[in-house]
């Protein structure tokens, strides 16, 4: 097993409906922390994370992430559209207690792949400590089939899964840049099909 030095900067950006837990997600992860009380995102914030990610073959790499935190009320739509150029990865998170931001996933994904089209995109279920749940994890299994992305339940609050997502995230967009050359050099606005191909 070999580490290699810094080599690798990553462009992360979340997003999903207001209040479904993005900026709490992103605070689990850079610094394990969790606050109650809802604190809307005003525009745009961002977070870093140097974090050492274990790839398929055994090889450690240290990469560096900038998480892009962007606020999920529609009024900031264009302001999003900019800010999620030149991202390797996205977060698509919902909240299992409210179906409607569970809905409204396709479109948040048309929207990023219309943009990053091969970039690596996780969709995340959270809040899945909350007792009144009402998204199962069933609707998980089809989204993978609908969608090309990775699917993982967490809850910001107790920290279940979060590191987790993260990390291989991480490892798939580090895999995704060893096959096809940096992601960054993909043109903006170059379209793919939003949905998987038979
Ligand atoms: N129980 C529980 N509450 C959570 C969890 N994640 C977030 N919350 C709460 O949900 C509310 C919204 O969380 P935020 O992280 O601010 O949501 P957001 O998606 O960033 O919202 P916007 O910035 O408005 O787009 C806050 O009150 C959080 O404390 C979780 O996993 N479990
Ligand atoms: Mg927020």
């Amino acid at each position: 097993m070999t580490s290699e030095p810094i080599s690798h900067m990553f462009k992360l950006v979340a997003l999903g409906d207001g209040a479904v837990g993005k900026t709490s997600c992103i605070k689990r992860f850079t610094e394990d922390s969790f606050t109650e009380n809802y604190i809307m995102t005003i525009g745009t914030t961002f977070a870093l994370k140097t974090t050492d990610v274990q790839l398929p073959e055994g090889n450690m790499i240290t990469a560096r992430v900038v998480l892009w935190d962007l606020a999920g009320q529609p009024t900031y739509n264009e302001l999003r559209r900019r800010y999620m150029a030149g991202a390797s990865m996205a977060i698509i998170v919902f909240d299992v207690t409210r179906p409607q931001t569970f809905l409204d996933l396709g479109e948040w994904y048309t929207k990023f792949v219309t943009v990053c089209p091969n970039a690596v995109v996780a969709v995340v279920a959270n809040k899945i400590d909350r007792p009144d749940r009402l998204v199962p994890e069933e609707a998980g299994a089809m989204i993978q089939n609908w969608l090309d992305v990775l699917y993982y339940e967490t809850s910001a609050k107790t920290g279940e899964n979060v590191d987790h997502l993260f990390s291989e995230l991480i490892a798939r967009a580090i895999q995704k840049q060893q096959t096809i050359g940096p992601l960054s050099s993909i043109q903006d606005g170059q379209t793919a099909p939003p949905f998987k191909l038979p």
